[in-house]
């Protein structure tokens, strides 16, 4: 395959990277994209040396996959270019993931709506990813009724700017923010921009996207998405109601039968999920599962998942991966 990854000296481009190389994604040429500010910049894949070229010169190269995360205005004016020439792009930004022509994918969930048609791919925002996973086989098997989910967010998922912030407010540099407010001793209830609404587009981002994923829109979501000062790694509180009881031991065998999920639930032994377990993994992790007492058929848990590998960069691969497995590119 002729594989772009457009965005590649940023924060996820640079974890696509690392992802393709683990996972012997199968690359015959591979075109790494940035703005015109990098062009001729030297990046280094599997050990040999690329030089960044800009959007123009991928298009006319007509890669067949075109990994993008470059933002969702780079999306918005690239993908169709890239996908006039008869590129499929996966596209981790929000510009396209509401978009009724669009796919949004999470392959262990709904990657079998995938066609050859699908030139332009939405990939979910990484807090959804990583409730979705979970909550995908507790609701075919309960139904879920409403969900309300909390989030700790880490700065990587704002960006290099963001994680310099922390790293200098922990040294006591001085030095530019990318947040309103210290982030160091802190946690932020702000989470991309706010709406008119009052909520935040992160928060509605969880309201909306598990409805696309599943499939499903007749269960209710609100969130409430927070920055905290860890450096990788998001976490959840998720609280969600079913139509159905269920039983705590089928949960956890649910889950654990779930692919990319691991239960990590044993209170004699202090364990739960957190973001220093899940950092550089693949896999999302439960825990603290329990029953929700205040009110019926209602579950509690705690969900951790490396925000820049399945949250981002690893769901993009592997939605490629599944492309190629079943011939639709
Ligand atoms: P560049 O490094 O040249 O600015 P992050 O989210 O970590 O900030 O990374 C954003 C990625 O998207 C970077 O690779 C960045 O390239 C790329 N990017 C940003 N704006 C554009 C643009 N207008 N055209 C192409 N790539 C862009
Ligand atoms: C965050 N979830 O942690 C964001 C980052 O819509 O893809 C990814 C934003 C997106 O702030």
């Amino acid at each position: 395959m002729k594989v772009a990854v457009v965005g590649a000296t940023g924060m996820v481009g640079n974890v696509m990277l690392q992802v393709l190389a683990e996972r012997n994604f199968p690359i015959t040429e591979l075109l790494l994209v940035a703005s015109e500010r990098s062009k001729g910049k030297q990046m280094e894949y599997k050990g040999e040396t690329y030089t960044v070229i800009g959007l123009q010169d991928a298009v006319d190269a007509k890669p067949d996959i075109a990994l993008f995360s470059a933002g969702g205005s780079t999306s918005e004016e690239w993908a169709p270019k890239f996908a006039e020439v008869g590129c499929t792009v996966v596209d981790n930004s929000s510009a396209w993931r509401m978009d009724p022509t669009k796919k949004l994918v999470v392959p262990e969930i709904n990657g079998s709506e995938l066609t050859k048609e699908d030139k332009i791919i939405a990939n979910p925002n990484c807090s959804t990813i990583q409730m979705v996973l979970a909550l995908a086989p507790l609701h075919n098997k309960y139904n879920m009724k409403r969900l309300v989910v909390s989030t700790y967010q880490s700065v990587s998922g704002t960006g290099v700017q963001a994680v310099a912030q922390l790293d200098n407010e922990e040294k006591g540099i001085e030095g530019d923010m990318a947040y309103n407010y210290p982030i160091y001793r802190n946690a932020i209830p702000h989470c991309d921009v706010f709406l008119k609404n009052g909520y935040t587009k992160e928060e509605m981002k969880l309201v909306k996207e598990p409805k696309k994923i599943l499939g499903d829109d007749s269960f209710s979501v609100t969130a409430t998405a927070v920055r905290i000062p860890t450096a990788g790694g998001h976490s959840e509180a998720v609280n969600v109601q079913f139509e159905n009881d269920f039983d705590l031991a089928e949960v956890r065998q649910l889950l654990s039968d779930m692919p990319g999920v691991i239960v990590s639930d044993d209170l004699d032994n202090n364990v739960y999920p957190m973001p220093i377990h899940a950092h550089n993994r693949d896999e999302v992790f439960v825990g603290r599962l329990r029953r929700d007492e205040s009110q019926p058929n209602t579950l509690n848990m705690w969900i951790v998942a490396d925000n820049l590998r399945k949250g981002a960069a690893t769901n993009t691969i592997q939605i490629a991966e599944y492309l190629i497995e079943q011939n639709l590119v």
